[in-house]
């Protein structure tokens, strides 16, 4: 029997969460720019799914909030908080590590010619506030990933933007079974920033020892980036066997089933036509930012925010094709809506690893009884909101600096602090 699991690490959404708009591109974070965020409505909303995800009988592990403001940055740009003007104050203070996706991508040990599970934290340059997340996500990953069945690499220099697994997908018979990896790039000159660099791609390629005829890299459609999809993830995602996407997802969406296809040929390839939800709709419920599951009984599952259970073209969609008995068999619908409010759905929220439970730091594994700790923390110390207007107040910052603080100490991590 193979010990390799899916397991998902959430990112603990963070006492500081707020709405600053600050990535151009992100239609959602955008339009709520200066809108009153709930933190620990959010963190207890995260928390919640990753109940979910364990009543599904999946693993669960947890990635934890950075420490906001980040001074450290700030000190690097020579100045501190009291003095940064009000953008560079949102930029110090984002939570947006919270979005695992965004944290590295992962590929799992029997694709990598040495054996090993390999992930590369992202660089996230592209975006000021999240450019400087990948110091404290390399210093977690190199503790959760000590173990010698993995290597961790630190993050792709610039200037070649990468964004982890958000635009990163995996398709394999299943799971333990050697897979092929799908990097998705966009082209810069459209109306938004393509995020995802090939170069980063190919670099990552080459670190993670990957087979080179079984690593394909596939430009996203010029349409899906000026639409709002600022990640492949939020126009697709894989689980196993299976590509669910949006048939304008891809520049060239044929000759990538057909390259699929030559390598994977029991691959069964679900792509929703434009015709039926558009890409407008797709973006606005974040039907494909869904986790795709193989839970313990088998049936491949969706794991979908409620916005899409709300979009009544999106839902039809879902409910013809469980009818039809297509290659999903069963939607789940989770309630993350303080995230996706900043663009962030139940994938981004998430980052895989297929790996042996036993060979990571157990501190990051949860179950429930954790959870119920972790959710005592935030409730007893997350801010209820916090209104764009809060974001200079010295009060704020030392309630979500104690907060912070709370969370290490109860899950025994305080050399993270
Ligand atoms: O990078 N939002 C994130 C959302 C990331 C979603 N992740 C995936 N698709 N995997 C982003 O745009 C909003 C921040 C703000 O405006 O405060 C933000 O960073």
């Amino acid at each position: 029997m193979t010990t390799l699991r899916e397991i998902n690490f959430d990112g603990i959404i963070g006492p500081s969460h707020n709405y600053a708009g600050l990535s151009p591109g992100n239609l959602a974070a955008t339009a709520n720019a200066g809108a009153t965020a709930h933190p620990r409505a959010a963190a207890l909303q995260g928390i919640a799914k990753m109940r979910a995800n364990l009543a599904l009988g999946l693993v669960q592990g947890v990635l934890l909030p950075h420490p906001r403001p980040d001074h450290e940055w700030l000190d690097r740009l020579h100045t501190n908080y009291a003095d940064a003007d009000a953008v560079m104050k949102a930029r110090a203070l984002s939570a947006s590590a919270m979005w695992a996706a965004n944290a590295a991508t992962v590929s799992p040990a029997p694709d990598c010619a040495d054996g090993r599970c390999h992930l590369t934290v992202a660089n996230l340059m592209t975006m000021p506030h999240r450019s400087h997340e990948a110091p404290a996500t390399l210093a977690q990953l190199r503790l959760a990933f000590a173990h010698p069945a993995f290597a961790v690499h630190d993050a792709i220099p610039a200037p070649f933007g990468d964004e982890g697994a958000a635009n990163h997908m995996r398709l394999a018979t299943r799971h333990d079974t050697a897979g092929i990896e799908i990097f998705v790039y966009g082209e810069a000159g459209g109306r938004f920033p393509a995020r995802q660099h090939v170069e980063a791609s190919r670099a990552i390629a080459r670190a993670h020892r990957l087979d080179a005829a079984r690593v394909l890299y596939v430009q996203q459609s010029e349409a899906a980036i000026a639409a709002g999809a600022f990640h492949n993830d939020v126009v697709a995602v894989a689980n196993e066997g299976v590509l669910f996407a949006h048939e304008q997802a891809f520049a060239n969406p044929n000759g990538v089933y057909e390259a699929l296809r030559a390598i994977l040929p029991e691959v069964a390839i679900v792509e929703v036509p434009a015709a039926q939800v558009s890409l407008d709709d797709a973006i606005g419920s974040y039907l494909f930012n869904a986790q795709l599951v193989t839970p313990a009984d088998g049936g491949t599952t969706l794991i979908v925010p409620g916005e899409a259970r709300d979009h009544p073209r999106v839902w039809r969609w879902l409910q013809a094709h469980l009818a039809g008995n297509g290659p999903i068999r069963r939607v789940e619908v989770v309630n993350v809506r303080e995230s996706m409010a900043n663009g962030g759905g139940p994938a981004c929220l998430r980052l895989r690893v297929v790996a042996d439970p036993a060979t990571i730091d157990p501190r990051f594994l949860v179950d429930t009884a954790t959870l119920d700790r972790i959710a005592a923390v935030v409730s007893e110390h997350w801010p209820e909101s916090l209104p764009a207007a809060a974001i200079g107040d010295p009060r704020l910052i030392e309630d979500i600096t104690a907060a912070r603080r709370a969370l290490l100490s109860a899950l025994d991590l305080e050399e993270l602090a």
